[in-house]
């Protein structure tokens, strides 16, 4: 039986929420078979990160070479990546993709352990975000990236249009940091702005949103989805990953990777 797959390069979270492992569960729940190159180790719960170890870049190199001339990927998302060495590798290989690369510009950790120095920020705009399809910085990411100030709604265009600027074809900024009735993304994408909004939850169980949402856009584009639709149906996915999210752990929960979608007539007989 052929399947389709996908790869993600980011870091381990041995708390399984986020970075590889929420991936790799959020590739099996859409059905794609799963790869995964780690580029950095923490220490973590869901109450925080506590140490992270990054990995040689030589080492990572290798992992990402290795599986992708093995079992060729539909798609790559890259999550936390570490030094800006293991970025330059990234960027090395990213020239020969022959797929998508989604870029979730992990730059620290809720609770502020660096994923991300200077360099290795200016070595992913320079070096590896021309390669993406799409790259989706939540608001302090977009602050980071843009130079410019993201406090609302009403700043997400011109932060995005800046970040476009640097070389981004596309750019998704995530507007989950925001309270309110609905949380709105805005993708700025051929020069256009679309929204995207879905009910807001005012939860504690959100551990993993960014990982898992990434993830799902890649597995959107893996199947061959424009962007825009891949976008609309991973924050529907993400969305009830987060409403059924799950009270596990003493801190911020892990939203629910299994979430299933109750109106679909092929998910419904899934699990029946
Ligand atoms: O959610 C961002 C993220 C990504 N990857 C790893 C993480 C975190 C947040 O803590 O630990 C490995």
């Amino acid at each position: 039986m052929k399947k389709l797959a996908v790869l993600t390069i980011a870091g381990s979270d041995p708390s399984g929420g986020a970075g590889l492992q929420g991936d790799l569960k959020t590739f099996e729940r859409h059905g794609v078979f799963g790869m995964g190159a780690l580029t950095l180790l923490t220490v973590q719960d869901t109450r925080g990160v506590q140490s992270v170890k990054f990995l040689d870049p030589e080492f990572v190199r290798a992992q990402i070479a290795t599986v992708i001339q093995d079992i060729p990927p539909q798609a790559v998302k890259t999550g936390a990546l570490g030094s800006a060495e293991v970025i330059d590798v990234i960027a090395e290989l990213a020239k020969g993709f022959a797929f998508p690369l989604v870029i979730d510009p992990v730059i620290a950790s809720t609770n502020g352990v660096v994923f991300m120095d200077d360099d290795a920020k200016r070595m992913l705009v320079k070096k590896l975000m021309p390669h993406a399809a799409v790259i989706m910085p939540n608001m302090p990411e977009a602050e980071l990236l843009s130079g410019r100030s993201v406090k609302s709604h009403d700043d997400f265009p011109e932060a995005a249009r800046a970040i476009a600027d640097l070389g981004a074809k596309a750019v998704l900024i995530k507007g989950g940091h925001l309270e309110g009735e609905y949380s709105r993304d805005l993708l700025f994408w051929q020069g256009r702005e679309l929204w995207f909004s879905s009910e807001y939850f005012d939860t504690r169980h959100t551990h993993g949103t960014g990982c898992t949402y990434s993830a799902a856009v890649t597995v959107e584009l893996a199947k061959g989805q424009e962007l825009a639709k891949a976008v609309e149906n991973a924050k529907a996915y993400v969305t009830r990953a987060i409403r059924t999210g799950l009270d596990l752990g003493q801190g911020h929960g892990p939203l629910n990777h299994g979430a299933i979608d109750r109106n679909s007539q092929e998910e419904a007989q899934r699990i029946r």
